[in-house]
């Protein structure tokens, strides 16, 4: 699986439609990497399966020759469909697919990346086989209205206790960032900090230059 590449990601980024703003995919997909993020999820709530794998082969197009992996949220179907490299599923879908399935439905995709909100879940993520998890929402968030935050505690927790590489997700902006990597964090996932910013390339490269 993706873990060497996995491993030295440090900076995930998103192309979220719900913060597109009339921009091409592909284009978020060259100023987020221009800015330093080495991993990315193409993240589209509201498309169907189709128009999903068009956006990912859009991105992909412009990721992969820059070596830096491609993940879908949410739907197995278009990350084997597209050839991403991987699909992130939420603690809902992933114990949707009962445990005898699991394996069967995906055991060819190179990266496979779970939600956690909780230790418990973390480390079951980990049992279970997650090539990395994230842990959130770390803070309260826009992108995710009305879930409750997990707060630094479980960074804390996550950074003492699990192995695999995670991303601490969630509310994550410039002004907090320095609470999270000292929590030890040292991977996060930023979506509307950097996709609101005048400057995606630059608000990224602003937290990159915060990592490693
Ligand atoms: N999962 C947990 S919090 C979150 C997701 C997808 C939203 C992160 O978005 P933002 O805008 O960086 O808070
Ligand atoms: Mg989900």
């Amino acid at each position: 699986m993706g873990n060497t590449r996995l491993a030295s990601c440090r900076l995930y980024g998103f192309i979220d439609t719900a913060y597109l703003a009339g921009r091409r995919p592909s284009d978020l997909a060259r100023q987020l990497i221009a800015g330093g993020a080495d991993i990315l999820q193409v993240r589209a709530k509201e498309l169907h399966t189709p128009q999903r794998v068009e956006m990912v082969l859009a991105v992909i197009g412009v990721a992969m020759p820059r070596n830096v992996p491609v993940i879908v949220n949410d739907d197995i179907t278009a990350a084997f469909e597209s050839g991403a490299d991987g699909v992130h599923l939420g603690q809902e879908d992933w114990v949707a697919i009962p445990q005898e399935q699991r394996n069967d439905r995906l055991a060819n995709m190179r990266i496979v990346g779970i939600s956690t909100h909780s230790l418990e879940q973390a480390l079951q993520a980990e049992r279970d086989g997650a090539n990395y998890i994230g842990v959130g929402p770390v803070f309260p968030t826009g992108t995710k209205p009305g879930v409750p935050p997990v707060g630094l505690e479980l960074v804390q927790q996550a950074a003492g206790r699990v192995a695999v590489p995670f991303f601490a997700i969630g509310g994550i902006t410039l002004d907090n960032i320095d609470s999270v990597l000292t929590a030890g964090a040292s991977r996060v996932a930023v979506v509307s900090a950097i996709l609101q910013a005048p400057d995606v390339a630059k608000a990224a490269r602003a937290f990159t230059s915060k990592l490693k």
